[in-house]
């Protein structure tokens, strides 16, 4: 499995501070304590500077691969052009994350793509929004891998990302993303997610989001999108624990509105 470390997003507080003031220092710091726990790909996202991306997007990337050993990036914009303009000066291959099925971004995308050797990330949401479950992502998913593929793209750089969304508000969705991935799976079209949205809104993440990773892993994702150290958590929680098991019935909506996940966690049972 693929880890693209997710932690440089200016959708976090000391990221965003950090691009304004071109702290190249310590952008550069958490792309090395990434990629030293296991990350093969640094996801970048400059989104909120808003007028600012692009500059800031193409400075950082550039900041991290000459001081990283040209680690690839996993460039993360919702802009088409500024994308295309941080292919051309990234080194190495890199993820596009990402492309939708958004009739008009998939054209200017496909445009952009043009037989570029990437990985592209592609997310199930097209012209109706984010599908309510398994057999509109399927659909989706299908629609789009046979869109890019007959654009002339090669079928095994696509990876389709079904949607992780909190269980917080909306109970059943990531049992829909875990059997998204297992179809998918035997379909042969790989698979990624960013899985710490899972634990949006709920006390002790940690434990939700290593247990997301463990799930995930065993219907056969081929990428996450982490933070690495939750890779890391995986070879040493006890996954025999109470922690664990009540982690595993949130996510896979036998404790709706993860009522008894919340109890645990009031009565201190989940410290682990
Ligand atoms: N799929 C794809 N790309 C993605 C996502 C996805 N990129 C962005 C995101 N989702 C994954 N990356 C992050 C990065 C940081 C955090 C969560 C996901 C994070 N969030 C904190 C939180 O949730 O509390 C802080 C956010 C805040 O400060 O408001 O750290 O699904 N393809």
């Amino acid at each position: 499995m693929l880890i693209i470390g997710e932690r440089i997003n200016s959708s976090r507080k000391p990221i965003a501070s950090a691009i304004a003031a071109k702290d190249s220092g310590f952008l550069v710091g958490e792309a090395r304590a990434q990629k030293d726990k296991g990350a093969d790909f640094i996801d970048v996202n400059c989104a909120i500077m808003l007028d600012g991306e692009r500059e800031s997007l193409l400075w950082l990337m550039v900041e991290i691969q000459s001081a990283v050993d040209n680690v690839p990036i996993s460039i993360d914009s919702p802009n088409p052009e500024i994308i295309n303009e941080a292919i051309k000066i990234h080194k190495g291959k890199p993820f596009i994350n990402s492309v939708t099925a958004e009739t008009d971004k998939m054209r200017r995308m496909l445009g952009i793509l043009n037989k570029k050797d990437v990985f592209l990330i592609a997310l199930t949401v097209n012209d109706k929004g984010i599908p309510a479950d398994t057999a509109d992502r399927l659909k989706i998913a299908r629609d789009m891998v046979n869109a890019m593929t007959a654009a002339g793209m090669d079928r095994d750089n696509i990876y389709v990302d079904p949607l992780v969304k909190p269980i917080s508000s909306e109970p059943e969705q990531a049992k829909y993303f875990l059997e998204t991935v297992k179809s998918l799976k035997k379909e042969k079209i790989k698979t990624i997610g960013g899985l710490s949205n899972v634990s949006y809104g709920l006390p002790a993440r940690e434990i939700l989001n290593t247990a997301f990773l463990f799930l995930a892993k065993e219907a056969g994702i081929d990428a996450a999108i982490i933070d690495p150290s939750v890779e890391r958590r995986l070879s040493i929680v006890d996954l025999q624990s109470e922690a664990f098991g009540l982690a595993k019935k949130a996510l896979l909506g036998d404790d709706v509105y993860c009522m008894n996940y919340i109890k645990a966690f009031r009565a201190g049972k989940l410290n682990g």
